[in-house]
């Protein structure tokens, strides 16, 4: 099998003292943290679209990279796509990926043509897989978006054709996933929103999105699929307003219409500050509410309102990031998936390499520093004191239930004036104890 990255050898670990730009200098897959290898932690994956297929092509211009691989007919830059992508991931150490259907192989005429050649590339990279054991399919999606048949949105279209047409392509999205043995779906409604509200009659378009849901699990199940769901929330872009707003809106959905059971959060840090939040608030949320799925690793520029799904190099965000990932408890089916792209100007195959080791550089930097926010335990330790008052006293009355809105009347008539109860908040603090843990490591 030919080459694509020639000159360019397997990634290796060289520690934070080299200057090899094509090394690794935090990112040491068999490095215990937190009782588990970084591998295990951080459980990276390749996005077959922004890498295999992204070709820099933005509103203002077309690409600025070939993404062909030196091929001309639809199969075979089909089938040099999971070649060059199978080279990648063995140089870089990623043990898995995540597609759209319409990732794979370019759309044909008719959807059983499109199915027929969807059938064909999943049989040569499950041939791939069985040759490369360890590579592994961390979620499937269906592309319902990019096509001009969802102008008007997929499992939102006002048109039940439509609707029918997404459903279909969702099945064959599932079918694949399972084949491929991936232990994740993902739900992104790219189109699943509204431009305005004047031609928008919501109500029945958010029902018909849980209808489509509801089908996707029981099918899904019916044909053995034991991985989660997830919905990636994301505010805006392409449309005006996006249903999936954020993990609060999305949890608010998926309880109304009794999917909570089904569905996780994929959390994507770019959606996260489209959406006014931070990652770590996106993250805390889904934590918190034991929707806690897959991550989206990217990050966007905080002067541009879109969504540029960079590679992540910013430390401070990783660091919350697996802050969280930990206090979960890991990763089970979910994983990092580098939902991110190269520059348009860093047109050039080795910047997929720089910018793959600098995202999973940071990530690996971002564990180290969380694992010692943990064994640390400072700050933590402060949270916990900070509310050490509901563990004892009126505050477990309340807690347990125990204590009436008269209890606390008699209780606060008793007490006075409770300003000399507060402490500081401390943030500056905190803030400094961090810096400190950060650089230290
Ligand atoms: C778009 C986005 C998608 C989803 C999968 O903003 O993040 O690539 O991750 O459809
Ligand atoms: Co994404």
């Amino acid at each position: 099998m030919s080459e694509f990255f020639t000159g360019i050898g397997k990634i290796p670990f060289e520690g934070k003292n080299s200057t090899n730009p094509m090394a690794f200098k935090y990112y040491n897959p068999d490095q215990i943290v937190g009782g588990k290898t970084m591998r295990e932690q951080l459980k990276f994956a390749l996005s077959w679209w922004h890498t295999m297929g992204g070709d820099g092509t933005d509103m203002f211009g077309v690409g600025t990279t070939d993404k062909k691989w030196n091929e001309t007919d639809v199969m075979a830059i089909a089938k040099a796509k999971v070649n060059a992508a199978f080279e990648l991931m063995d140089k870089l150490s990623i043990d898995y990926f995540c597609f759209h259907d319409r990732d794979l192989v370019a759309e044909a005429d008719t959807l059983a043509e499109t199915n027929a050649r969807l059938d064909e590339i999943t049989d040569y990279i499950a041939e791939m897989m069985k040759n490369n054991p360890g590579k592994k399919v961390l979620w499937g999606t269906a592309n319902c978006f990019g096509n001009p048949r969802y102008m008007h949105g997929a499992g939102t279209a006002p048109n039940a054709d439509v609707f029918a047409f997404a459903a279909a392509q969702i099945k064959k999205a599932i079918e694949l996933t399972v084949k491929l043995g991936g232990k994740g779906y993902v739900f992104w409604g790219g189109r699943e929103g509204y431009e305005t509200l004047l031609n928008t009659n919501m109500a029945l378009e958010q029902d018909n999105m849980a209808r489509l849901m509801r089908m996707a699990v029981d099918y899904a199940r019916s044909i053995g699929f034991d991985g989660d769901f997830y919905i990636e929330p994301k505010p805006k872009e392409p449309t005006k307003h996006q249903y999936d707003f954020d993990t609060a809106t999305v949890l608010g959905f998926l309880r109304k219409y009794g999917l909570d059971k089904d569905f996780k959060m994929n959390i994507e840090a770019n959606h996260a500050t489209l959406a006014q939040h931070t990652f770590q608030h996106e993250l805390r949320v889904a934590r918190d509410n034991g929707a806690f799925g897959s991550i989206d690793a990217n990050q966007g520029d905080l002067l541009l309102g879109w969504d540029t799904d960079q590679f992540p190099t910013n430390v401070y965000e990783t660091a919350m990031c697996m802050y969280e990932v930990l206090k979960a408890g890991g990763f089970t089916n979910g994983g990092l998936n580098f939902d991110s792209k190269a520059r348009r100007g860093s047109f050039e195959m080795e910047d997929i390499f720089n910018s793959y080791i600098a995202g999973m550089d940071a990530f690996a930097l971002g564990l180290l520093i969380a694992q010692k926010m943990i064994d640390d335990g400072r700050i933590d330790n402060f949270v916990a004191e900070r509310y050490a008052s509901w563990n004892e006293g009126i505050g477990a009355d309340i807690i347990s239930g125990k204590a009436t809105m008269a209890d606390l009347e008699q209780y606060a008539l008793g007490k006075g004036d409770v300003i000399g109860s507060l402490q500081s908040g401390r943030q500056e603090k905190l803030e400094a104890i961090l810096n400190n843990i950060m650089f230290s490591l």
